[in-house]
């Protein structure tokens, strides 16, 4: 076992632990359904900046404490006194942590143990991929509450499920259960509740075992090219595709495929 993966960061509302290659990153405020209060959100972009630079780890898995929720949105006893300023500063500072973790650099998997609603959705959709457990409720009620959502729902959701379901979402407030949200595409997979973790865990493994810098870059290419268009992205795409040219990790796979043997890379 290296160093790194012996360093356990001891925070308050969020646990953070490495299983073989893999961060386990989980909100912890079961009490209050995992919601994401000021701290918690500072205490979860420390430890993705953990995972980011601990060379030990692989890629990353999410989830919540508890059985019952993933994350059950922004604390709302917080939002409840916001003025307009501290509304755009908070949402703001949530969208940032939200971006560290689309842009990682390392695969980064939800785990919806539960409900996942307002900013707890919102925090899963910015991960690379989703997994949920049967019964697991997600969706977006903030306009149940007299808002919309703030940390990305508006523009995440209509860009993976499409603008008629997301609106649908947005403007009911209604969440869908973990079935439907594989039948949209919002989720990957769906697990039983007791294999969610192992199953998210062993997704977010099966992008450790090809090459980093070829995960780096094809987060890269799908997160920048969607926000452009298609001949731009195809020139992203290009551009990126040079750099892996010129790479260790390509000439190691191409070379072992040729020698018929396990590629080892070095994310170089
Ligand atoms: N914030 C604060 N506390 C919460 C939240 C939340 N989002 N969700 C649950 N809790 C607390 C409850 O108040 C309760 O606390 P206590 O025991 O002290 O009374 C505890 O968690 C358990 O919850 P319930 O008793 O309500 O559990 P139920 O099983 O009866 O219901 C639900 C579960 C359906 C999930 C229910 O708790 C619920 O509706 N929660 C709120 C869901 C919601 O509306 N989420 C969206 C919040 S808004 C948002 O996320 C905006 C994001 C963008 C913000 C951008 C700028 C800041």
């Amino acid at each position: 076992m290296s160093e790194s993966e012996t360093h356990t960061p001891e925070f308050e509302s969020v646990l953070y632990e490495v299983r073989d290659g893999v961060a386990v990153i989980t909100v912890n405020r079961p009490k209050k359904l995992n919601a994401l209060n000021a701290p918690t959100i500072s205490e979860l972009m420390e430890a993705f900046f953990i995972a980011r630079d601990d060379d030990a780890v692989g890629a990353v898995v999410l989830t919540g404490a508890g059985e019952k929720a993933f994350v059950a949105g922004a604390d709302i006893g917080e939002l409840a006194g916001q003025t307009p300023i501290d509304g755009r500063r908070v949402a703001r500072r949530g969208q940032m942590v939200f971006e560290l973790i689309e842009n990682l650099g390392k695969a980064t998997v939800a785990a919806i143990n539960g409900y996942a609603l307002g900013g707890g959705l919102e925090l899963a959709m910015a991960a690379t991929m989703r997994v949920a457990a049967k019964g697991a409720r997600v969706g977006l009620p903030e306009s149940t509450l007299g808002l919309i959502p703030g940390y990305g729902g508006t523009q995440r959701l209509p860009r993976l499920v499409g603008r008629g379901r997301a609106l649908q979402m947005i403007l009911t407030g209604e969440p869908i259960d973990a079935d439907e949200a594989y039948r949209i595409g919002l989720v990957n997979e769906v697990f039983a509740p007791a294999e969610l973790l192992d199953g998210a865990i062993a997704l977010a493994k099966k992008t450790t075992r090809v090459g980093p810098l070829a995960v780096r870059y094809g987060i890269e290419a799908v997160s920048r090219g969607s926000e452009t268009s298609l001949e731009e992205g195809l020139r992203i795409e290009a551009d990126l595709f040079a750099i892996l040219c010129a790479s260790e990790d390509m000439r190691e796979g191409t070379t072992a495929f040729l020698e018929k043997r396990k590629a080892e890379f070095k994310g170089k």
